[in-house]
């Protein structure tokens, strides 16, 4: 039984319609399957939904009793990834990842002190950066100092985890096989196990799924604008009693009153702020918030936008299902 390097699934050529398909004249040099070989050479992305995934990790982790680096980026965290790394029972701790983008207005210190006070995360907390190699050694210190001899890498799709694993690879033990990376969601199929050196083994593991997206799976232009590239830029508005941001022209939030809000999210999103006798979407399911002042309103997998004052806020259709307030960092 042979699997491809690239995403974890087992080698077969029986069936190309189904995972871990290679031609069977290829099959016993191949490392890779056909869809790692054409997402890696020819950028032909093929999506594949997992199903039951967040359940599966879980309890396989569990069982395990293994040490877990769970990798979380900015833009990201809200009250479903931080349950889901509140699910894991074994040693944990959590990888901040993607430092190379998140604002240089906001200090690290900050962001670990409000994860404390407001996801009430105890663990030690890494900030890191796989493309900007910042930080990584702390991590293989980290697993030196502990001993850890097995250590699972945990996170949501797209948080990083097979670009962290490569580069660390690279600073200890380089190796030409390299775990196949891109932004369309579940790159990685399946557990993967690597040597970092002899006697510590890491291994990467198929992203949990948010219950709701902004996007559908096939949306990979959208799924590109949502994940920065380069550092954020926060973007202050300042709103009337007439004032919404709509955001990818999908979800739409209207304010009540003068205020000044800043959007934390990737550069290339498109938000554009319109007045609400533009009729385009008013009959729509209207749900309404109550803010408290510095709060931040969080679209799950795309970013929040930070709010000064106490206000209340209209969110239209079913987009309901991706917004939370909590309490600002700032
Ligand atoms: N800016 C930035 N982008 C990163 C960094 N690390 C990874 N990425 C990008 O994030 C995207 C997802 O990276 P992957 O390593 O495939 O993420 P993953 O967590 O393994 O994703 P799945 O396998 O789908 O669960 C890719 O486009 C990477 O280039 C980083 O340190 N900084
Ligand atoms: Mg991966």
């Amino acid at each position: 039984m042979k699997r491809c390097v690239g995403c974890g699934v087992i080698l077969q050529s029986e069936d190309n319609n189904k995972l871990g398909y290679i031609p069977a004249s290829k099959i016993n040099e191949a490392k890779y399957c056909e869809r790692c070989f054409k997402l890696t050479h020819y950028n032909n992305q093929i999506i594949i939904p997992l199903k039951d995934i967040n359940d599966k990790i879980i309890k396989e982790v569990n069982k395990s009793k293994k040490n877990v680096y769970y990798i979380i980026d900015l833009l990201n965290i809200n009250e479903e990834t931080i349950n889901t790394f509140k699910k894991i029972k074994t040693s944990k701790k959590m990888i901040v990842s993607k430092l190379d983008i998140i604002p240089r207005s906001i200090k690290t210190s900050k962001i670990t002190e409000w994860l404390k006070k407001v996801y009430g995360i105890n663990e030690d907390i890494f900030y890191i950066s796989s493309n900007k190699d910042t930080n990584l050694e702390r991590i293989i210190n980290d697993i030196e100092r502990n001993q850890y001899y097995d250590s699972y890498i945990l996170g949501y799709t797209n948080s990083g985890k097979s670009t962290l694993i490569n580069n660390l690879c690279n600073k200890v033990n380089p190796i030409n096989n390299k775990i196949t990376t891109s932004l369309i969601p579940n790159t990685t199929l399946d557990f993967i196990k690597i040597k970092l050196i002899p006697e510590v083994t890491i291994i990467d593991s198929p992203g949990f799924t948010l219950s709701n997206t902004l996007y559908k799976d096939n949306e990979l232009d959208l799924i590109k604008r949502i994940n920065p590239k380069k550092f954020i830029k926060p973007v202050t508005y300042q709103t009337k009693d007439i004032t919404s941001l709509l955001i990818e022209d999908r979800i739409r939030i209207s304010f009540n009153s003068n205020n000044s809000v800043t959007t934390y999210f990737s550069n290339d999103l498109i938000v554009s702020k319109i007045f609400a006798n533009n009729k385009k979407l008013l009959d729509q399911k209207v749900t309404t918030y109550n803010i408290e002042d510095n709060s931040d309103i969080v679209i799950k997998g795309i970013g929040f936008i930070n709010v000064k004052k106490a206000c209340k806020i209209n969110v239209y259709g079913e987009y309901d299902k991706l917004i939370e307030i909590r309490k600002s960092m700032f």
